[in-house]
């Protein structure tokens, strides 16, 4: 029992450096934590943001979620600061949580209703009380984690193929729904037997 992913980042445009950052790593003995984090205003100190909250993330993979945000709040402290969408999936037991601070989207294909939502708050700056949506899920669900370089229209979008290829979703997602005016990225996660 495992996944497939695909992942896309793109800086704003004229930048080289994107404040988006996205990780996908998994841990001992079934677990995944992914997670998309964009940090606020853009280039280099949104970068050193976004990455910092990274680096609590893949330093504690098997940290309670929660515990995780708020861990990632303290070590962002004096930064500008970053929003985060965290998904982790304990693919033995087919759960999935998801705790999300800020405008980051998450979108879910499955044939049972999964809607996960962020809280407002802006890490290392305002940590909202959290938020821990639990669900179950099957083979074949496609989640999709996006920063707000993606037009949430996108999760509207009926000609969005669920069969694709998780890469060539991420790409498509991207081309088709994302905004040249900020730093843009989209993962896409798909159980497989
Ligand atoms: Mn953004």
């Amino acid at each position: 029992m495992g996944v497939s992913w695909g992942a896309v980042v793109r800086p704003k445009h004229g930048q080289s450096v994107s404040g988006d950052v996205y990780l996908v790593e998994p841990f001992a003995p079934h677990g995944l934590q992914v997670a998309v984090i964009d940090g606020l205003g853009g280039g280099t100190e949104a970068a050193l943001a976004s990455n910092g909250a990274a680096a609590v993330i893949r330093a504690n993979l098997t940290a309670e979620p929660t515990l995780l945000m708020k861990q990632a709040h303290t070590a962002l402290h004096g930064t500008r600061g970053a929003v985060l969408g965290l998904l982790t999936f304990d693919l033995a037991q087919r759960n999935v949580t998801y705790v999300g601070v800020g405008n980051i989207g998450a979108q879910v294909y499955s044939s049972i209703a999964i809607k996960p939502i962020s809280k407002n708050g802006i890490i290392g700056y305002r940590l909202p009380t959290l938020l821990k949506l639990n669900y179950s899920y099957n083979f074949g669900d496609t989640f999709v984690l996006y920063s707000d370089g993606i037009s949430s229209r996108f999760s509207l979008d009926n000609q969005i193929s669920t069969t694709m290829a998780p890469q060539s979703l991420a790409e498509l997602i991207l081309q088709q729904h994302g905004k040249h005016s900020d730093d843009a990225t989209v993962v896409v996660v798909r159980i497989t037997e």
